[in-house]
């Protein structure tokens, strides 16, 4: 048996890097993990059984430090949530779901700003406002374009050392992040008509690319549909950063913000102390949630 870390997932088949040799060896999972409904991500650590030189059989999934499952992987330590000025529209909503995805996991987040190169005046306006609020509460934003070049110096140093991924809506510029990024590296990326004409992701799989600067980030396939699988509405409160600090001024222990007497959140919302938007989008997800909730 040898140990290594899947760098590709595709089309049923897992690609494992070997931790002695380094060569990548093509891998179908044991069955038994369906059974037990494991499915191994890219990221994980993993033992294979060899058949021969270039093949294997993945026959152990490793204890996982972090996951997530959109995108779908394993071991990372900071999220980079890609969003485009323009093409797609910049949505503060998708993004504050994005990140209660992030906090859930446990992940650290960045928040990446491409196509800055396309910018008109009111979206240079908006992505300024982003940049306020989102630093305000606490996480790095940056400002990139592929095509210009800018600001990638800045993304590969938050992203140095350590396991990143790449998320966000199709046709962001994620993979075009990464082919400036990375010297000989050409993933595929689309173009946005041909793309919204057939409903098609250009990226349909998930793979991990070794930084010049040390470590490595996951390109992976977009989304914009984003449920909150694993979320709970007692936990939904602590997925917003700047909450948490409010939070213990509740007078409630447990309180969950909305009509409790005495709630320093709400208060600080409707005093202004948070930004509105995002007190409107926890009680929007937190909704959302019990809809769910009742659903079921
Ligand atoms: N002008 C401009 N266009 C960009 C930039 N980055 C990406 N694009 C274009 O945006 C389109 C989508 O880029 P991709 O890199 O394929 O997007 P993606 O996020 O990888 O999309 P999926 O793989 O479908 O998730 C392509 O036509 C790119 O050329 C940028 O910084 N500036
Ligand atoms: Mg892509
Ligand atoms: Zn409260």
């Amino acid at each position: 048996m040898s140990a290594g870390k899947i760098v590709k997932a595709l089309s049923g088949y897992y690609y494992v890097l070997l931790e002695q040799g380094g060569q990548v060896i093509q891998c179908r999972a044991r069955g038994v993990f369906k059974k037990r409904g494991i499915t191994p991500l890219v990221g994980d650590h993993v033992k294979v059984e060899l058949s021969n030189d270039e093949e294997g059989t993945v026959v152990e999934v490793m204890p996982r430090s972090t996951f997530l499952l959109r995108p779908p992987v394993a071991n990372v330590d900071l999220a980079v949530l890609v969003f485009s000025v323009t093409e797609p529209a910049l949505n503060w909503q998708l993004l504050d779901k994005f990140l209660v995805h992030v906090e859930h996991a446990g992940l650290d987040a960045v928040i990446c700003l491409t196509k800055t190169d396309l910018a008109n005046e009111d979206e240079q306006r908006k992505l300024e406002q982003t940049k306020h609020m989102y630093e305000k509460i606490g996480y790095p934003v940056m400002e990139t374009s592929a095509r210009a070049g800018t600001g990638l110096r800045m993304l590969e140093e938050a992203m140095q050392g350590g396991t990143a991924v790449l998320a966000g809506q199709s046709g962001v510029g994620k993979s075009s992040l990464i082919n400036a990024l990375v010297p000989g590296k050409q993933m595929e990326t689309g173009a946005i008509s041909m793309r919204l004409g057939r409903g098609r992701h250009t990226t349909r799989h998930v793979e991990l690319i070794p930084l010049e600067a040390g470590g490595v980030v996951a390109d992976t396939p977009g989304f914009s549909q984003l449920d909150f699988a694993a979320v709970e509405t007692e936990q939904l409160g602590s997925c917003f950063r700047e909450f948490v600090p409010l939070a213990e001024h509740c007078k409630f222990r447990g309180c969950l913000h909305r009509s409790e007497p005495s709630c320093a959140v709400r208060e600080a919302a409707e005093t202004g102390q948070l930004f509105s938007s995002r007190y409107a989008h926890y009680e929007l997800f937190y909704d959302e949630l019990k809809d769910r909730k009742r659903r079921y």
